[in-house]
Order: C-alpha cells, then structure tokens, then sequence
C-alpha cells in the first residue's frame, strides 16, 4: 500500500433533487510527460478539436501543453468564415491559429468543401454549374490564402460519400458532378502548396464499403495525378466497437502512397460512465492509437475534443456522452493514459492509482448544506490520505466528521482520522461535512493528495 501524494480527482455538479452522487474520475494527475512530447518522440501528432472561445484558462492550459496539433471545430466552416456572401468573419479561426502559433502546434484546417454547415446564402442560392465553381474556387482559393504557410494540412474535401460508397448527393456533386473533388484539390494545392490535402470521411476506419469506395478513389485520383497527401479516418467510434481491420485499412490507404490521419476520435459510451465502461474505452483509445503507431505513414490522432464538457456526443446521441480523454472538469480519464502508454509514456498513472474521489451535496437548506466526499479504491489502495479542493463561490465548511478539515480562505484540506487512512482494494472511506453558501453551490474539484 502506498500513501497518496498527488492525484487529480475530481467531480460532481448535476445533483438528482439534491440526492447526490456523482461522477468519479481516475485518481491521477495528467502523466509525468505531456502527450505531445511522447507523440514528437514518436514522430506522430496528438492533437484536440478545439472552441476558440474556450481557449483560455484551464482549457487553453491542457490544449497547449497537451497537444501538438490543433484544429478548429467549427471556426473554419463556411458558415463561420462567411455568413453572408462577401461578408467575412474571421476572428476565431485567426484565434485558433495564433493559439496554435503562440504555443508551436501545426493547424489542421477542417473543412472547405462539406455538405453541411454552409451558409444559407449558399445553401439556399440557385447557381449555375459555372457560377458555382467559380463560387467554389474563390472560397478554397480565399480561406487558405489566408492561412497561407501557417496550415500543416487542410481536411479539403469532407464526408463525400455514403455508406454504400455510393457518392453523396450534395450541392457539390449534383452542381458539378463527382469530379468536383479532383478540381477542389487541384485548387487547394495552387492557394497553398506547402499545406497536405486531405480528404476526410467518417465510418471508413474499418474495410467496408464506405471506405473502399473511398479508396479507390484515392488510387485514381493518384493515378491521374491529382494533388492528394492524405486520407483522414475521423473515427467517432462506439464503446467496445474498434474495427479490427483498423491498422490494415490504414495500413492499404498506406500502401497507396497516402498519409493517414486519425482526425476526429472520439469514443462515446451509454452514460452513466462506470469504472469498468471508462476501463473499455481506456483499452479502446489504446487500440486506435497503437493502429496509429504501428503505421509509419499514420502521421497521428486528433481527438474531437479533449473534455467531455466539450463534446458534440451528448447534443447527437441521446443518453450517450463521457466520450473524450477528460472528465468535463478537466480531469485525465483512463482513456488519457492509455493514449500516453501506447506512445510510449508507459500507463504511468500515479500513487493512488485506481483511487476516485467523488463530492457530492447530500442536503441543502437556505444558508447551509451537508457534503460529503466518498473516496474509493479499485485497482489500487491507500494507507493515508488527503483530500483538498477550492470553493468557487464563497462557501465555507463548519464542521466535518470522519476526517480533519480545515479552510484557509477558499481553500480547504480534508486528511483522514486517525482511524480511516487505509482505502483497500474494493474498499471505499466516506467523510462529511456542513458548511455555507449563500447565491451558488457549484461543486468543486477535488485533489487527492
Ligand atoms: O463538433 C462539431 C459540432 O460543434 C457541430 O455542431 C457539428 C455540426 O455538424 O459538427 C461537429 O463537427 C463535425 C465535423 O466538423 C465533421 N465530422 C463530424 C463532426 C461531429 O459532428
């Protein structure tokens, strides 16, 4: 048994009718070495999703110093860069690449020619074939002039295809027919010819009909010598649900002379999260990632998000969400140092491994509340312990039973009593206390340490 010196844990907002419980993440801080330093030493790329608007504080803390690579997830869309046509608003794409800038990330560029989310100037516009590769052109030919020099890759054409490998009917290939992707690449490369195109569709990470279709068109786009560097496999996967033939899919994408890029991974899974569902999709990020690595020309994994607060997943799929590296209070989830372990960095989780705290309100009247923090072990065990968090919003504990607690302003220290230090295996310790607030409870995070 070891004492626990230092571990992120964290949680609880959502409380049923003031009912409690809540949410327990991995008792760990983030690993030793950041992701993106195991990734350069792999010579691969991490990277995250990322809401410019979000970019600051903690969330900017982890998206730099986590990640190597980062791409607008929305902020390059046609609807963002051009609501109303000749109308542009570029600011939070320009955030986005100063961030990148600012913290030595290359940018993923997503998406120039889409179905989907496109303004309604053009969405809803009647248009000739000329007029609309002409409209086309400029938007390809504008956006990446831009960015000119400071894009590592452009995700060029996105999801042109249907699950049959039939291709998508759109304003693009029924405007301009299915060549409309070989004349967008070849203009891509003319605005700047130093950024990798990509094409990139979702549901063609396994061999399948999707993404054979999307393959051959790959090999004859190659054959005819159109400006193709990279196919990109977004990967909104399934929990338990890793295709099996995901490195020999990259592996023949590979084989084409292509780069493959892992580029939107996320792995979303029914809620709630439990320990052994967190455990699956730890075991299911460290299949994709080591497909990854095992492919020399896999030049990396994107995640579409790195927390779960910041995830399209639960605004999509009813019921389902916890589908990113990070709990939606910023703490690293076992599907973390799974990607950190299949680069390299060893499942280096730290003492206390397998311990979780959770907070939770268990009453609350007008000017006080009882909490409660339950720590608990599986996979690992403590002989002491120490509990710390900071009240956001004013509150301050009163009196505390089964552990010593005391507050120096906002913060507060929980250690165990003489008694209760030792959390088994399978075992859990619980503690309480009363405190006030006055306005707002929000729960805080809470440090095992
Ligand atoms: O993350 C994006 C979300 O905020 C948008 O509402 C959504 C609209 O389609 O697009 C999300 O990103 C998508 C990406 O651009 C393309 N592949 C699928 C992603 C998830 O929907």
């Amino acid at each position: 048994m070891r004492s626990l010196r230092s571990g992120l844990v964290t949680l609880v907002t959502g409380l049923t009718a003031l009912g409690a419980l809540l949410v327990a993440a991995p008792g760990a801080q983030a690993a030793d070495t950041p992701l993106r330093d195991l990734a350069a030493a792999k010579g691969k790329v991490i990277g995250s999703a990322v809401n410019p608007a979000k970019l600051t504080g903690t969330y900017g803390d982890i998206a730099g110093r986590e990640f190597n690579s980062v791409t607008p997830d929305n902020a390059m869309k046609w609807e963002s860069v051009e609501p109303s046509r000749g109308s542009f608003n570029w600011a939070p794409a320009d955030q986005v690449v100063s961030f990148a800038t600012a913290h030595n990330q290359q940018v993923r560029g997503h998406t120039l020619v889409w179905h989907s989310q496109n303004p309604g100037w053009l969405a809803n516009g009647t248009w000739t074939q000329a007029q609309l590769s002409s409209i086309l052109q400029d938007h390809i030919t504008t956006e990446m002039t831009r960015y000119k020099g400071r894009i590592a890759a452009w995700d060029v054409v996105n999801e042109a295809f249907n699950e049959d490998g039939t291709y998508r009917s759109t304003i693009w290939s029924n405007g301009l027919g299915q060549d409309y992707i070989a004349q967008a690449l070849t203009w891509a490369r003319a605005a700047d010819p130093g950024a990798k195109l990509y094409i990139n569709d979702y549901n063609v990470e396994g061999v399948n009909a999707k993404s054979t279709a999307l393959y051959n068109l790959v090999k004859s786009l190659k054959e005819r010598g159109v400006p193709i560097d990279g196919v990109g496999l977004q990967a909104h996967l399934i929990l338990g649900q890793v295709p099996s033939s995901l490195q020999q899919n990259i592996q023949r994408f590979a084989d084409l002379g292509v780069d493959v890029a892992i580029t939107e991974l996320d792995i979303r899974m029914q809620l709630p999260a439990t320990d052994a569902k967190l455990a699956q999709q730890a075991a299911d990020y460290k299949a994709v990632m080591d497909a990854c690595v095992a492919v020399s020309r896999c030049v990396g994994v994107t995640v579409w998000g790195f927390t779960d607060s910041d995830s399209w997943v639960p605004d999509v799929f009813d019921g389902y969400g916890a589908a990113t590296p990070y709990t939606e209070n910023f703490a690293p989830k076992p599907a973390y140092y799974a990607i950190a372990g299949s680069l390299g960095g060893g499942t280096t989780q730290p003492p206390g491994d397998g311990c979780t705290a959770v907070y939770s309100v268990v009453n609350q009247w007008s000017t006080g509340f009882t909490g409660q923090v339950r720590i608990s072990c599986s996979g690992g065990s403590l002989s002491s312990w120490r509990a710390n968090w900071t009240f956001g919003a004013g509150q301050r504990v009163t009196q505390a039973w089964n552990a010593n607690c005391t507050q120096s302003g906002t913060a507060v220290t929980c250690s165990n009593a003489s008694y209760n230090g030792t959390v088994p295996d399978g075992g859990s310790v619980t503690f309480g206390f009363n405190g006030t607030w006055s306005g707002s409870n929000p729960a805080p995070v809470v440090t095992l340490g």
